[in-house]
């Protein structure tokens, strides 16, 4: 593939933004080229979620809201990622709204589909945070274990809710079980949502996570907290989870568990841009929960936030020889 020239997003200048296709950023869809190196999937599931509903609509919103991007170029970091890399929409994962388990295996399935046995990575538009632990399973089994750089309101490592061992609060923990994850490279990011009890601090540190507090941020500064996540995942494999409701609810009110004290939508987009250069091997954007949304702030939050995603992991990129050469034969 190297020798053809990735198929961008639809000329912003042709055809007027608010016009066009329906897909992310106004990508191509996935049967469109022969071959691609970042997808963008949707999980239009939420029935992993403890307080407001309606995550399942977030692909679609993020999806209109990214229509506004100017995707040619990214400013800040500096590069042309649908030059670089082939970008698609590979649509929504068909699952069922009414079996947490069976939703979570279909995820799966489709997701380990989607990336093939070749180096294509998936950038997953949810769902609730539910949707992590399927892309965690299959990540794992390709790059061994995984950094996860968490960014949240919560820790999402509790045990069950209502006995429920699969839900979007407890997925770090089973992933944590499960073994998906690398020992001590781990890190929560904007932590600040009430807990049950002290004893889940005490848990958490005790899955191998380092957390840095909502309002840690204040202290250590944008620069003190990027060093202290680029030590902690190293060279390792990473995964980027952003639960939006990292953001303050005035940035992000689109959402099934807002909390107040957030970060603001200029400092997450700093402390992303900032992780330039780690070895990415995928991401998700979750929680956005339309109905909830104001004019459209959230989804664009999500969409500005996913896009900025696919330009970091544009930057590693991770084509090898071999498929290269298959590509172009
Ligand atoms: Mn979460």
């Amino acid at each position: 593939m190297s020798d053809h020239k990735p198929l961008g997003a639809l000329e912003a200048t042709v055809v007027p933004r608010f016009a066009g296709p329906g897909t992310f950023a106004r990508l191509p869809l996935i049967d469109a080229v022969p071959d691609y190196d970042i997808a963008v999937l949707g999980v239009p599931f939420d029935g992993g979620t403890s307080y407001r509903p309606g995550a399942r609509f977030g692909p679609m919103g993020i999806r209109q809201a990214s229509r506004h991007l100017r995707p040619r170029f990214h400013v800040e970091l500096d590069t042309a990622p649908l030059e670089t890399v082939q970008v698609v929409d590979a649509g929504d994962v068909p699952c069922t709204p009414y079996s947490i388990d069976e939703a979570v295996g279909q995820i799966e399935r489709f997701a380990r589909e989607v990336v093939g046995q070749g180096d294509r990575r998936l950038v997953t538009l949810g769902g609730d945070h539910t949707v992590a632990l399927p892309m965690l399973r299959a990540a794992r089994d390709k790059y061994g274990p995984i950094a996860l750089i968490h960014f949240d309101a919560h820790l999402d490592t509790w045990d069950t809710y209502f006995k429920a061992p699969t839900t979007h609060g407890t997925v770090f923990r089973r992933a944590f079980e499960e073994g998906l994850l690398a020992e001590e490279k781990s890190i929560h990011i904007g932590i600040r949502g009430p807990i049950y009890d002290r004893l889940d601090l005490i848990d958490d540190a005790s899955f191998g996570f380092r957390i840095i507090r909502a309002g840690d941020l204040d202290v250590l500064g944008i620069g003190g907290a990027v060093d202290i996540v680029r030590q902690r995942v190293g060279d390792a494999p990473v995964y980027l989870s952003i639960d939006i409701d990292v953001l303050d609810p005035a940035f992000a009110p689109g959402t099934g568990t807002p909390e107040m004290g957030g970060f603001t939508g200029r400092e997450l987009l700093h402390l992303l841009r900032r992780l330039d250069g780690l070895n990415i091997i995928g991401g998700d954007v979750v929680e956005t929960a339309p109905a909830y949304d104001n004019a459209e702030i959230t989804c664009l939050a999500a969409a500005t936030v996913a896009f900025d995603l696919i330009t970091l992991m544009s930057k590693t990129n991770m084509r090898t020889p071999d498929r290269s050469a298959a590509a172009t034969a």
